[in-house]
């Protein structure tokens, strides 16, 4: 039978994040794709002022409930963006709705340039880190696996050192694999160090001259949907990351709150051949 994979975050209607990537991406991937909203936002949260914002936590024990009921089990199950007391309803249901060796993918969705996203509070991290505990692939930006560790995040580094102690010890969090986004040796390349806990590997591109927002969605799509297609956790984020590569240059100026992801969908299938 065809794989399947559950995939829990925000639908922020307006904003090229979240679930509005997440869908169409793995579906792309030609990976059926379950949904789970933990949230349903107007837009997003960063930049867009007066959003609305309904936390959708009491209803998943009954989707579970009614899950169950009719014996759906999924082969693998992504987290993104997912709100504060949605932790243990999350950890639940990926017990009990999973496909014997079903795998967890975390996108500990939280933070970027040193900052937390509008709000989550302080303890925020705490809770995240306990979704990480026993996932198979982590996939964390600089800020976010800084905060998973409880420490300051440091930002301008090329100091290789520096990344392998932090892929070392994101790993004492209970995660199988880790893959830690926003790594760079010099300042013209920008990539992901791949660890399974014994070696780590790294895919470097060249940097993008603009940052956009949702490319961190856009990379853990893909790289779940590629997984599922059976590439490597280094294949797969090397995909990932050519994607966003090429999104970032279709995405007009200006565009200031999203990535043109739709554009290069056509490259993601060709690249996935
Ligand atoms: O792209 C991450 C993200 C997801 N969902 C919501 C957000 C953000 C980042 O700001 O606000 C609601």
């Amino acid at each position: 039978m065809d794989k399947k994979i559950l995939t829990i975050q925000d639908i922020s209607c307006f904003g090229q994040c979240s679930l509005t990537v997440a869908l169409p991406v793995i579906s792309a991937c030609g990976i059926e794709t379950v949904i789970l909203p933990s949230a349903v936002l107007s837009t997003h949260t960063a930049g867009f002022k007066g959003y609305t914002f309904r936390d959708l936590t009491d209803d998943i024990p009954a989707i579970e409930k009614s899950w169950i009921a009719n014996g759906l089990k999924f082969d693998a199950f992504y987290t993104g963006y997912v709100c504060p007391n949605q932790i243990d309803p999350i950890l639940s249901l990926m017990r009990s709705c999973a496909a014997p060796g079903a795998v967890r993918i975390v996108d500990p969705v939280m933070a970027d340039n040193g900052k937390m996203y509008s709000g989550f509070g302080a303890d925020f991290p705490r809770q995240m880190a306990r979704l990480c505990d026993g996932a198979d692939y982590i996939l964390p930006n600089l800020t976010e696996a800084a905060f998973l560790l409880g420490e300051e995040c440091r930002l301008d580094c090329h100091d290789q050192k520096y990344f392998e102690s932090l892929v070392t010890r994101l790993h004492t969090l209970g995660a199988k694999t880790v893959i830690l986004t926003g790594v760079s040796f010099d300042s013209d390349h920008l990539g992901c160090a791949v660890s399974d806990g014994h070696s780590i590997e790294y895919d470097f591109n060249p940097r993008q001259k603009h940052c956009a927002h949702g490319t961190g969605d856009l990379f853990a799509s893909v790289f779940a949907g590629a997984l599922m297609r059976g590439k490597t956790p280094l294949q797969a984020a090397a995909i990932a990351a050519d994607v966003v590569c090429l999104a970032i240059p279709a995405t007009p100026d200006g565009h200031w709150y999203g990535v043109c992801f739709e554009k290069v969908i056509p490259d993601l299938v060709e690249l996935l051949k």
